[in-house]
């Protein structure tokens, strides 16, 4: 595609009171969306050069809270990577990680100004980021030849409120989505925890909207043992008392109630709660529960006693957990 092509559609699609300069000169990510807990495939984009001149220089900035980032060589260009601390230490697959890179710098090479280049590099994005929110990646692009017009900063960040269209050199950003149920970027499954005779399968939360004061919990409960167990309590920090509630339709109406001396796990059987059935309730919510985060709870019965468990945080009105496989949901 010839740059004048490129400029002929933006010129269409973009609306007029947009700058040109601003409208056209963008670096920008391929990729505009991203999931917590998940890998990113960043791929920066040079669309031209700086004042007719080609890029001999792109430096991208991983954020705070992207972790593990690994930059993709590049043909005929050299590769410089910048390490540092984090400010935090976050989970990642192989344990807490608190250092990694920081900025990556692809040099020597050369994009005409009338060409496009693609810079890539993996990362993970943790679940510091809520869906909604947008994480920005610093762009810094140079041009050698251009005198003081050969040094393009995309690294611009909308304030609250701001219209990032209103900046004259924005950095890109990428838009921070709740996993989908089934999608092949969902939360990993969390592994079965083991409690005596328990087998504590897939805990977790359907999201909150704001300002709601309960969120409904769910898990799948087998019983290996010989003796029968009873779950009689949960709870999440989030939450002020959890219960446990069965559901029922009594003429036409859903009604639903504690249930009373905990609900029996029988003696090489399961129990599965679910939505439009037996499930956790947790009350006095003082925080909202967001799709993609991960919830330290605890289940607590009769015999196994209190049991640590992870909920993943599945969006509102989901009907399985994140990451589920269709197999895995019953209809009722
Ligand atoms: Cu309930």
């Amino acid at each position: 595609m010839s740059n004048r092509f490129s400029r002929a559609v933006l010129f269409a699609a973009l609306p007029l009171s947009l700058s040109v300069s601003a409208a056209l000169a963008h670096a920008v990510l391929e990729r505009k969306e991203a999931t917590p807990n998940a890998s990113y495939r960043g791929v920066v984009q040079i669309m031209h050069g700086c004042e007719g001149k080609a890029t001999t220089r792109v430096t991208v900035t991983i954020p705070e809270g992207v972790i593990g980032a690994k930059p993709m060589p590049k043909p005929g260009w050299q590769l410089a990577t910048t390490k540092g601390s984090y400010a935090k230490a976050y989970q990642s697959f192989h344990g807490k990680v608190s250092e990694g890179v920081t900025a990556i710098t692809w040099s020597g090479g050369s994009v005409g100004d009338d060409e496009v280049d693609e810079f890539t590099f993996f990362a993970r994005i943790s679940d510091d980021f809520a869906p909604g929110s947008t994480v920005y990646f610093p762009v810094e692009q140079e041009c050698a030849g251009a005198g003081d017009k050969g040094l393009l900063a995309w690294t611009q960040v909308p304030k609250a409120g701001q219209n990032p269209h209103d900046l004259k050199t924005p950095a890109p950003g990428v838009r921070i989505v709740a996993a989908k149920a089934g999608g092949q970027a969902a939360v990993a499954m969390a592994t079965p925890v083991k409690a005596g005779d328990l087998t504590i399968e897939t805990p977790w939360l359907r999201a909150t909207p704001s300002g709601a004061k309960v969120a409904g919990g769910y898990v799948t409960i087998a019983n290996g043992g010989t003796q029968p167990d009873k779950l009689v309590g949960a709870s999440i920090p989030q939450s002020g008392r959890g219960e446990i509630h069965s559901m029922s339709t009594e003429g036409g109406v859903m009604k639903m109630a504690p249930v009373e001396g905990g609900l029996p796990v029988p003696a090489g059987g399961h129990v599965a709660l679910k939505p439009g059935g037996f499930h956790l309730m947790f009350l006095d919510l003082k925080d909202g529960l967001k799709a993609g985060e991960s919830v330290q709870g605890t289940l607590v019965f009769e015999h196994a006693g209190t049991v640590p468990v992870t909920f993943n945080v599945a969006p509102i009105g989901a009907q399985g957990p994140a990451g589920a496989s269709g197999g895995a949901e019953h209809q009722h």
